[in-house]
């Protein structure tokens, strides 16, 4: 059970190069509980000096340590160890995670109970990574490829699923044999760093294999990602500063793989049962307090059951029960973040400047609400029109914009019709109509008549400005591979050295 009695700070190290440490500098820095607004634990403030010993670290261990000559069998059983030990501390983990970052107990006790399966499955993938034998055209040779692990990588997480993103990148890098920095969100860094005490630094992995560097993204960030040892960067965060990672990883030719933002469209049918959809809606955008790039923000819903369906939809939002949430029955906690928290209110602002029609919450909630220091009331606009900046930006926050459409075409249209494609909804009993418009729909997810769900087994990342590359599935594993191709000449050498050698 969560302890929030205790006033002093808990005062944290790092790790680096498998022992644990303080900033090189001896600089700290504070993190709050979103409920009570308060501080609880100090972190050390890595910079450049720290990332560069770090890196140092992880290349070392990529190059000479004892990782590097694990079998790809050994790499795996390595992997199931560290599933293992995350089962173990389940709990913990998510009541760290409820406490640093305001997230239900609920829902982080079922994210991180499911987190052993990303190690399993990169686990048992780890000694499937092969290459193949070419038939070249060429009689006298004997070509092959090699798929290595591409190096160093660097991973740079938001405070919104701190751990769980962390878990869907270093499952597959460490399955394909990388090394890894972690830099975690300078809002969220204390549920990492209980996961290397608890599960990595018990897993048997060799020093150096995984770092973290706590810190803040303009210099532990940047050190990171412009260092020239990192090979790979997984970044997943907002879209301004996903820009900004890739911009000066390109100078250095790093891999890059993005997760950014979204405005998804939860689109729904008069021909949908109309209870699963308000469901599904509300799951979509106050699930998280909203703070998920999958957020169904942008509500589509056809103009013939739209009263109904609204209806339905801000007497079910009402009920919503807003506290503490390290308390089983909360259904909406704290926004996470001070910075967030303004941003979302300025987007109500906005809105209702816009001449949207504000049908349910429309500001902060307050403590008799059951809210707090950063609480905003889970909110609903009507009359919505797409091209608002209401429906065109991602508030990040438990704010709905409902958007009438006519019929498919227009539903299809009003989707796409932004600049991100993360995921989208799809709400209708028709079978033609789903596959129909999840084809049509510019998106890297569609779920239809469900929304929010994830699995390892399924290939997770954005269309357009939501990103780069996938997490999750088989396809995740490329990011962390590069393929050498090997030619082997068993026949005589020779032939006219100033040309290119080519088939007969
Ligand atoms: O995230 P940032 P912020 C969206 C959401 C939110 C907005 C801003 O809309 O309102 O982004 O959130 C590190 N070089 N999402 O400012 O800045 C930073 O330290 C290298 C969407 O909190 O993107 C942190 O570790 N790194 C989202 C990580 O980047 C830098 C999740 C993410 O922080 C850096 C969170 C730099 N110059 C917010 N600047 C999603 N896709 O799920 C910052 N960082």
């Amino acid at each position: 059970m969560l302890d929030r009695t205790t006033t002093e700070l808990k005062k944290y190290r790092t790790y680096i190069d498998g022992k644990w440490v303080d900033a090189a500098s001896g600089k700290t820095f504070q993190t709050f509980d979103p409920y009570t607004g308060e501080p609880w634990a100090l972190i050390p403030k890595c910079e450049k000096a720290d990332v560069d010993i770090a890196v140092e670290a992880a290349a070392r261990a990529f190059d000479t340590g004892p990782w590097c000559s694990l079998t790809q069998t050994a790499r795996g059983k390595a992997l199931r160890r560290i599933a293992a030990l995350i089962e173990k501390h389940a709990e913990h983990l998510a009541e760290i995670e409820v406490r640093d970052n305001g997230k239900l107990i609920s829902e982080m006790v079922a994210q991180t109970r499911y987190l052993p399966e990303w190690f399993y499955y990169y686990g048992g993938l780890a000694d499937k990574i092969q290459g193949a034998v070419v038939p070249v055209d060429r009689p006298e040779h004997f070509n092959y490829t090699l798929r290595e692990p591409v190096g160093v990588c660097a991973f740079i997480t938001p405070w919104n699923s701190p751990l769980m993103l962390a878990g869907w990148k270093l499952a597959p890098a460490l399955a394909a044999g990388c090394t890894v920095v972690i830099k975690p969100s300078e809002y969220t860094s204390a549920s990492l760093l209980e996961f290397m005490r608890l599960v990595i630094a018990d897993a048997d992995i060799p020093p150096g294999v995984i770092n973290v560097v706590t810190g803040y993204g303009a210099v532990a960030g940047e050190a990171l990602v412009t260092h020239p040892k990192v090979a790979k960067i997984a970044f997943t965060g907002g879209t301004a500063t996903g820009a900004r990672v890739n911009e000066l990883a390109s100078r250095s030719f790093k891999k890059v793989s993005l997760e950014l933002g979204g405005k998804s469209p939860n689109i729904v049918f008069d021909d949908c049962i109309i209870d699963d959809a308000v469901s599904g809606a509300i799951s979509g955008i106050f699930a998280a307090t909203g703070q998920t790039c999958i957020a169904g923000s942008r509500l589509l819903v056809q103009e013939t059951i739209h009263d109904v369906f609204v209806e339905k939809l801000v007497a079910m939002a009402r009920q919503a029960r807003l506290g503490d949430p390290s308390k089983a029955e909360t259904q909406v906690g704290p926004v996470t973040t001070p910075p967030q928290y303004e941003k979302i209110l300025s987007y109500i602002d906005i809105a209702k400047a816009e001449g949207a029609r504000c049908v349910l919450g429309g500001g902060p909630a307050t403590k008799e609400e059951g809210g707090g220091r950063y609480f905003v009331k889970p909110t609903i606009f009507l009359d919505v029109d797409n091209r608002m900046r209401i429906a065109q930006e991602e508030v990040f926050g438990p704010v709905l914009s409902v958007i009438r459409f006519k019929d498919e075409d227009d539903a299809v249209r009003i989707a796409n019709d932004i600049a991100y494609g993360l995921g989208a909804g799809v709400w209708t009993q028709s079978v033609k109509r789903a596959h129909g418009v999840a084809k049509r729909i510019k998106a890297g997810t569609v779920w239809v008549n469900t929304y929010r769900a994830v699995s390892f087994l399924m290939p997770f990342g954005g269309y357009k400005a939501s990103g780069l590359g996938r997490e999750n599935g088989m396809e995740a594993i490329d990011g962390y591979l590069q393929t050498k191709s090997v030619w082997i000449n068993n026949g005589p050498g020779g032939g006219n050295p100033f040309i290119m050698k080519t088939a007969s």
